[in-house]
């Protein structure tokens, strides 16, 4: 054989491998092969699986990644699932585009977590023309209710009270409830349910103590980078902050940070009150080491509540409009009952 037809026999046979190989490493479900009525994902012993597509909208902080981890723990193939998972990196539009995708691929049901309340009625009505129904996961939409089944997710507002009461507590405890108490604030991402949620229900612990001054409030979007940076900018701007208010566990890291390197010494009696949320267990950590003072609980462990639900739709029973978190606040009083047992 000549080494011409050597070469071009292992050419050919390279390029038969190649080919076999990339359509098993195709997925076994192939969305161009299936149709919603046949619900054609099948387990090995034949059972039929409930399409899910989730689009999350992000992982921007610890609390989005254990959220995740509760989809996908809740939503897989033994609850009787074939997930299709989407991150949009913080950006509607790839939210957006993600749940056309899904209504194109005409999945059983959509789920998402919206990044902001607004701008999603055109997609939802796309959703209900295909006869998907469509649930909400933790942030809220400003959509009209008939344009989803139910939601699933924290109560914002009473967080944010929360976090008021318990800066009230702290400073009725250090003697300070009269003194004039300046206050600067790391906001989640602007348009959030949860930056407005809870910036509402903290505003209305405010207005209660005339005392309280909020000096200044920036937009954090939940990461500890900008956390650190909005404080440097605070420390820089003034000398006189009294209480830092983070609206999540991962900004009140990077605001400690700033701290730190500014020469504040985080155990002094003497160092801004910190108040948080999230509590995830870096947050408690912190609480137990009186670093945190406050640290207000949002629950990212909504996947096992969406499983319920999908299953409940699935048998044809109505469900509630919403399935609200348990929550608590945690103090150096109870964090250390907790810390261990936390999961993110
Ligand atoms: C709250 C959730 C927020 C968390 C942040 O329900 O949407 O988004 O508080 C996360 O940690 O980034």
């Amino acid at each position: 054989m000549t080494k011409y037809r050597i070469t071009k026999k292992i050419m050919l046979t390279l390029l038969v491998a190649l080919f076999s190989a990339s359509v098993s490493s195709c997925s076994p479900f192939n969305v161009d092969e299936t149709t919603k009525n046949e619900k054609p994902y099948e387990t090995e012993t034949g059972e039929n699986l409930i399409r899910v597509g989730f689009s999350q909208l992000g992982s921007e902080s610890k609390w989005r990644r254990a959220n995740s981890v509760s989809i996908k723990d809740s939503l897989k193939v033994e609850n009787g699932f074939f997930l299709q998972f989407n991150n949009a990196r913080q950006k509607q539009e790839n939210q957006i585009k993600a749940i056309r995708g899904f209504i194109s691929q005409q999945v059983n049901y959509i789920a998402f977590c919206p990044v902001t309340e607004d701008g999603w009625d055109t997609v939802l009505k796309e959703a209900k023309d295909a006869g998907i129904p469509v649930i909400i996961v933790d942030r809220q939409v400003s959509s009209d209710s008939s344009l989803y089944t139910t939601w699933i997710g924290e109560n914002m507002r009473q967080e944010g009270e929360n976090a008021g009461e318990g800066l009230a507590k702290v400073l009725e405890d250090r003697g300070r409830s009269h003194d004039k108490i300046n206050i600067v604030e790391l906001l989640g991402t602007r348009g959030s349910s949860s930056q407005i949620g809870r910036s509402i229900g903290f505003d209305t612990i405010c207005d209660k103590h005339q005392n309280w001054v909020l000096l200044d409030r920036e937009d954090g979007d939940f990461t500890t980078a900008k956390g650190q940076e909005i404080m440097a900018g605070f420390l820089e701007k003034y000398d006189n902050i009294d209480v830092v208010v983070c609206q999540n566990d991962d900004m009140a890291i990077g605001a400690l940070q700033a701290m730190k390197n500014a020469g504040i010494d985080l155990y002094s009696p003497k160092k801004p009150i910190i108040i948080s949320f999230d509590a995830s267990r870096q947050g408690l950590e912190l609480v137990t080491k009186g670093i945190i003072d406050v640290d207000v609980e949002c629950n990212p462990a909504s996947g096992p509540k969406l499983s319920e639900v999908i299953h409940e739709l699935e048998m044809g029973n109505q469900v509630e409009k919403a399935y609200y978190m348990e929550e608590k606040v945690f103090t150096l009083l109870n964090a250390s009952d907790y810390v261990d047992d936390r999961s993110y």
